[in-house]
């Protein structure tokens, strides 16, 4: 449950939210696999309740396990995993077990949620807690055995329960995805959870997996440490997704912190273990709130996803959003409510409402450097004791970051001597260098300029990227 199952120089999660299975399985033949993207982490795929004017967030009110939602039917995703895997690009399913819809209604597969039955799954008032509210995050009974904003919640110690759960996830694994992100895990008891992560069945060969793959794991467990919930009481059941990383990085580059205190940067901040955290600057939600950095602060944005690529820690994931000015706005959708695929503008960049940060080249291209250096350590620090840091990874790849001022300074690169190209600042096209091209002279140290003016604050040199 702890390995992605990457392909040979494929790595990082991208989230396409709200993408239907049809677009997905487009970016991953036009754009994904040749950018080295691992996976991607899909919408809710099972049926969910229909909200007036259809927020993002009713796909986290279930109403059955039918694969019907306005993502795409069964065969939609069966055509996606399968072109993905196909392709090198990994699949992993939202899952969402704590609970089911909060109120009564009709889902998207045409079935019901009436007074806490389920008709269709079939579950019944049984098979759910009391109504009590999650009101207090300091009891963790209050937290596990009642309701997450009203969403009527699953007793996952009946049978019934946690059968229909593994069916569920075991139709997904027939289908072909490579694992799952449990939401709300922080809500299911550590002891059940495993339970039905053990019973999961093992991964489909039929769509490439080897014999024997366990499916990679992700849990929704938001521990920033001030909560009685542990991030390490869930390490044993599956990866987990480091919350704390996420408030930090943003926190860092929203400018609030020095980046010279990112030379420790990993389990000394508090982190899990690198190979037990899932790593993101933001996602779904956490852009959502306020001060947490997202796309429109795109300079500081690009430099926190650039540090998150650059570093070994962890195993990263990029959001991939569309447009919204309130909390609760949907995905862009045509006047009969279906979702719209995103327009690929011929700069590589998406419009019809979708941002699609996955597709800017200063994370793109970040996302092929972490491929490249692989697990080079990350060697020669340096800071300027303040706002201004480079470092190596191994000889193949080089970093250099600076916020609020000017940076001018001749750095140690440890890359051969020659003429490189700054992956950020622009690409190889034809042999000439579109952005910055930097000079490595014998010794591997070369003269890095990042003018506070410049469009980006960081710079990105790769051993094979060269004039
Ligand atoms: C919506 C409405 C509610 C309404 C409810 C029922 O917004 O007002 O009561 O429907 O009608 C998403 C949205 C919710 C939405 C829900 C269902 O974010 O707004 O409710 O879908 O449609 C906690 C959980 C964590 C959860 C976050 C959002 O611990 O698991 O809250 N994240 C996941 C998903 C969400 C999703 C759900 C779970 C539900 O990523 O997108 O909700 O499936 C501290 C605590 C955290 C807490 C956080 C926010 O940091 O430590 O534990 O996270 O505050 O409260
Ligand atoms: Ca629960």
């Amino acid at each position: 449950q702890y390995d992605p199952h990457f392909s040979n120089q494929h790595n990082v999660i991208v989230q396409l939210f709200e993408w239907t299975w049809k677009d997905i399985a487009e970016e991953c033949e036009r754009f994904l696999q040749h950018h080295g993207y691992g996976g991607v982490q899909i919408s809710p795929p099972n049926e969910n309740l229909i909200l007036t004017n259809r927020p993002w967030y009713e796909r986290y009110q279930p109403v059955s396990y039918a694969l019907k939602t306005r993502s795409g039917n069964e065969e939609n995703f069966k055509n996606m995993t399968r072109r993905c895997n196909n392709v090198g690009v990994r699949i992993y399913a939202d899952t969402v077990i704590n609970h089911m819809s909060a109120s009564d209604g009709v889902g998207t597969g045409g079935n019901s949620a009436n007074n806490g039955y389920y008709p269709s799954v079939p579950y019944g008032p049984g098979d759910f807690h009391d109504t009590c509210a999650i009101n207090n995050y300091n009891d963790l009974n209050n937290v596990r055995n009642c309701q997450l904003v009203g969403l009527r919640d699953l007793n996952h110690q009946k049978k019934h329960v946690s059968d229909k759960i593994v069916e569920y996830m075991n139709h997904l694994i027939d289908l072909g995805v490579a694992g799952f992100r449990v939401d709300a895990a922080k809500h299911m008891w550590p002891a059940d959870l495993k339970q039905i992560m053990l019973r999961i069945k093992d991964l489909n060969t039929e769509f490439g997996f080897k014999p024997h793959s366990r499916p990679f794991i992700y849990l929704e467990v938001i521990d920033t440490g001030t909560e009685p919930t542990k991030a390490s009481d869930y390490k044993h059941i599956a990866t987990v997704m480091e919350f704390k990383f996420s408030k930090k990085i943003s926190n860092m580059f929203n400018g609030n912190d020095k980046l010279t205190y990112l030379s420790n940067w990993g389990t000394s901040w508090g982190f899990l273990d690198s190979n037990f955290a899932v790593v993101f600057v933001d996602n779904h939600d956490l852009q959502r709130e306020d001060n947490h950095l997202h796309y429109k602060d795109s300079k500081r944005y690009k430099m926190a996803n650039a540090f998150m690529l650059a570093h070994p820690y962890g195993i990263a994931k990029v959001m991939s959003s569309f447009h919204f000015n309130s909390h609760g706005q949907g995905p862009p959708m045509d006047s009969n409510e279906n979702l719209l695929s995103p327009k690929i503008n011929p700069d590589n960049t998406c419009g019809n409402g979708y941002v699609c940060e996955h597709r800017w080249r200063q994370i793109y291209n970040m996302v092929k450097f972490r491929n490249i250096v692989g697990d080079a350590p990350l060697t020669n620090w340096w800071s300027n004791g303040d706002q201004q840091i480079s470092f190596c990874r191994g000889n193949k790849g080089f970093v250099a970051f600076t916020q609020w001022l000017d940076l001018k300074a001749k750095l140690q690169t440890c890359l051969p001597p020659g003429q490189y190209c700054d992956i950020i600042s622009g690409d190889l096209k034809n042999n000439k260098c579109t952005g910055k091209t930097i000079t490595v002279k014998k010794d591997g140290k070369a003269s890095i300029s990042i003018l506070s003016s410049d469009e980006d604050g960081v710079i990105a040199l790769l051993k094979n990227v060269k004039v």
